[in-house]
């Protein structure tokens, strides 16, 4: 049975359920559309309207959560727990990666300073709460990768970036597990080689390109440099 992830090459929610293929070595067909110009044929097979959505067969699977939790149930090894109370604790922890995600959407779409300082306050006050959720790692709750760091790489693959342009993004006094956990996820295999190969110069076009707070901060930087 051939997959395929119809995809935007900078989206967080499509680097969850890539990330999710790769970890399990299912063999998979990507499709890179233009969400700024998508063609006819997404608008006719998406129900929202949005990436990714995942082809299975006749299916059109949606919504970056839902298609995780298809990929674990369907191919093995399971990355949720097998004890179902830490099953839904795992999932709330995955809806919260969502609640942690339009913070940094906020942090990135931030006109001004004002707002920008706001936005990082909500996402540290975030971090705060997970980092009350973390073990001592390498991963989430340990020593197996589990849908909820499936569910948490690309939020902190993507700060990661950010933090080149605005170093405070990070707080490793007040987020210890958070900054070591995002260590390892940004050099895994399975993370890495979920997006495209030029991700960072497309992330810096994307995020120079807005009208933003972080966009004048990039600019002047790469002025700099
Ligand atoms: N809740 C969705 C969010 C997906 C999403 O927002 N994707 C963005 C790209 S990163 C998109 O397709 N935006 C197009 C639009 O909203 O028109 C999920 O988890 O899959």
């Amino acid at each position: 049975m051939t997959l395929k992830l119809i995809s935007y090459q900078l989206c967080p929610y499509v680097h969850k359920a890539a990330t999710t293929l790769r970890v399990k070595h299912i063999p998979y067909e990507i499709e890179y559309i233009q969400l700024s110009k998508p063609p006819r044929w997404f608008h006719e097979i998406s129900p929202l309207g949005k990436v990714p959505l995942l082809l299975v067969e006749d299916h059109v699977l949606f919504e970056s959560t839902a298609i995780i939790e298809y990929l674990d149930e369907a191919y093995p090894p399971r990355l949720h727990p097998a004890d179902m109370i830490q099953r839904a604790k795992h999932r709330a922890w995955m809806a919260f990666s969502d609640t942690c995600l339009r913070d940094y959407y906020r942090c990135v779409f931030a006109k001004n300073e004002e707002d920008f300082y706001k936005a990082l306050a909500r996402l540290h006050d975030h971090f705060d709460q997970l980092e009350q959720g973390l073990t001592a790692g390498p991963f989430f709750a340990g020593m197996h990768f589990s849908l909820v760091d499936a569910a948490f790489a690309p939020l902190l693959y993507h700060l990661k970036l950010l933090a080149e342009v605005w170093p405070a993004i990070f707080d490793s006094q007040r987020h210890p597990r958070i900054v070591h956990w995002k260590d390892i996820l940004i050099v895994h295999r399975a993370v890495r080689q979920a997006v495209v190969d030029d991700f960072v110069e497309l992330y810096f076009d994307w995020l120079s390109n807005k009208d933003s707070f972080l966009a004048r901060q990039a600019i002047e930087q790469a002025s700099y440099e």
